[in-house]
């Protein structure tokens, strides 16, 4: 884990992406940035190349139209590990994410779980001890707590902050996941990711950080995409009990097997 590259997708994030490039680069100045910027209309794409100009460090990956978060991050992750990046870090661009806390999530992403596994992705996460959120109203942050509690329960997710977007991979974790089969191109994408990277069989570890709601430019999130998301996870979690169970059946054709895979 030598080379870190810091994913920042933007869509009309002009106003914040000098900013936050900035604040990346003095906390982890071996770090290299990869905008992934979709065509915005309020000239994102062009303020990217100016930063890409004036640091050798920093780079855009420029897409044709907005094509959703998750899109831009699987086209990001393909060139970062195409490119030999290690580890690949997700981070919003309105600052909603704060760079200086990124050195404690890689110091955690280079360490073991409590089983001494090597942990292959942090997730920064709002809801355990230490984490918080500033500047959030009390209804978004009902709705991210009970959306995070519901895709646990459904999905089995074995972390309490299932939605977070503030993320390290290391690159040899990012590669175990079957990223051909994370089909969520909207919001849903990061309990999408998070599903199988558990799948995958990664070593999960959570490090609080506090979520600063963004100051400038309006968020991309609306009632229609969280609908679109639990309606989601809700077809998984049925689709993965009835695909565990079906493929836990013939192994036994007393049923242990199946009791087994519930346990
Ligand atoms: N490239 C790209 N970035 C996006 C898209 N939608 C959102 N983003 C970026 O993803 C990050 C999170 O989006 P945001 O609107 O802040 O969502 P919220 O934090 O859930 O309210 C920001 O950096 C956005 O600019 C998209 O379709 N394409
Ligand atoms: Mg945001």
């Amino acid at each position: 884990m030598s080379r870190p590259l810091v994913v920042i997708p933007t869509y009309n994030e002009r106003e914040n992406l000098a900013a936050i490039v900035g604040r990346v680069r003095t906390a982890v100045p071996d770090a290299s940035v990869l905008v992934v910027d979709d065509a915005s209309p309020d000239g994102t794409g062009v303020l990217a190349d100016e930063l890409a100009a004036a640091d050798d460090a920093v780079q855009v990956l420029h897409r044709a139209g907005k094509a959703g978060l998750g899109a831009a991050y699987l086209a990001a992750f393909d060139w970062a590990l195409g490119h030999g990046f290690d580890p690949i870090v997700q981070m919003d661009a309105d600052g909603s994410h704060l760079p200086e806390q990124l050195p404690a999530m890689l110091a955690a992403l280079a360490g073991v779980d409590p089983a001494g596994e090597p942990v292959d992705l942090v997730i920064g996460s709002r809801w355990v001890a230490g984490g918080s959120v500033e500047n959030w109203p009390k209804r978004r942050q009902l709705l991210s707590r009970g959306g995070s509690a519901y895709a646990r329960w459904v999905l089995r997710l074995p972390t309490r902050d299932a939605t977070a977007g503030y993320r390290a991979f290391r690159a040899d974790g990012l590669r175990r996941v079957r990223l051909d089969d994370v089909h969520t191109r909207g919001y849903g994408f990061q309990v999408d990711m998070l599903w199988h990277a558990r799948e995958a069989g990664l070593t999960i570890a959570e490090v609080p950080v506090t979520f600063v709601e963004r100051e400038r430019g309006r968020s991309k999130m609306s009632v229609g995409i969280v609908v679109e998301a639990m309606l989601h996870v809700t077809g998984w979690g049925i689709a993965s009990r009835f695909r565990r169970t079906s493929r836990t059946q013939p192994a036994s054709n007393d049923g242990s097997a199946t009791r087994r895979s519930r346990a």
